[in-house]
């Protein structure tokens, strides 16, 4: 079983709600166990600014599904959660499940992109990452505690919410 990590964001329709259900799919997908999830963030949006606030959760996976084979897996449970696909890069969405993660997998196709080419600058990402892996390097970049000193200025809070 490979440690996988996926992030979870949302900003157009009931957002908490979204979450939940996908938090749920992801610990019913198959040969894959669910080890934990991190709280529910609201943070600031990135790259493009003119939306609602997201919420964002990070959930770590074990699994004996492929890299190729979870990101097929995610991008049909966006599809199965509602969301629509439009043209505006990094613009509002109802769900979003990024793979940012997989252990041993490096890889730069247009497809699939591991570990996720931007994670190290998203504040909505390294928190509630480390919040569930505080020890966890990623290779290339270093500790997540680290990271996560480089990008205070992002604005990022941590929720009580239940999901
Ligand atoms: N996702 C993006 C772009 N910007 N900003 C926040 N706060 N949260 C996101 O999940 C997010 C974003 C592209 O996927
Ligand atoms: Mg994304
Ligand atoms: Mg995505």
């Amino acid at each position: 079983m490979a440690d996988a990590v996926v992030g979870l964001g949302a900003n157009l329709g009931d957002p908490l709600a979204t979450l939940s259900a996908a938090r749920a799919a992801l610990a019913v997908l198959s040969e894959t166990t669910l080890v934990r999830c991190s709280s529910i963030y609201k943070t600031a949006p990135v790259g493009f600014l003119d939306q609602p606030d997201f919420l964002n959760a990070v959930c770590w996976l074990k699994t004996a599904l492929t890299a190729e084979r979870l990101a097929v897996e995610l991008f049909a449970l966006e599809g199965r959660l509602g969301r629509v696909r439009t043209k505006l890069r990094n613009g509002p969405r109802t769900v979003d499940l990024d793979l940012l993660f997989y252990e041993g997998v490096n890889c730069a196709r247009p497809d699939l992109e591991l570990p996720h080419p931007r994670l190290h600058e998203r504040a909505f990402v390294l928190y509630p990452w480390f919040e569930i892996m505080p020890s966890f390097v990623l290779p290339e970049h270093g500790p997540l505690r680290e990271l996560c000193r480089g990008v205070l200025g992002q604005r990022v809070e941590r929720l009580e919410a239940v999901w």
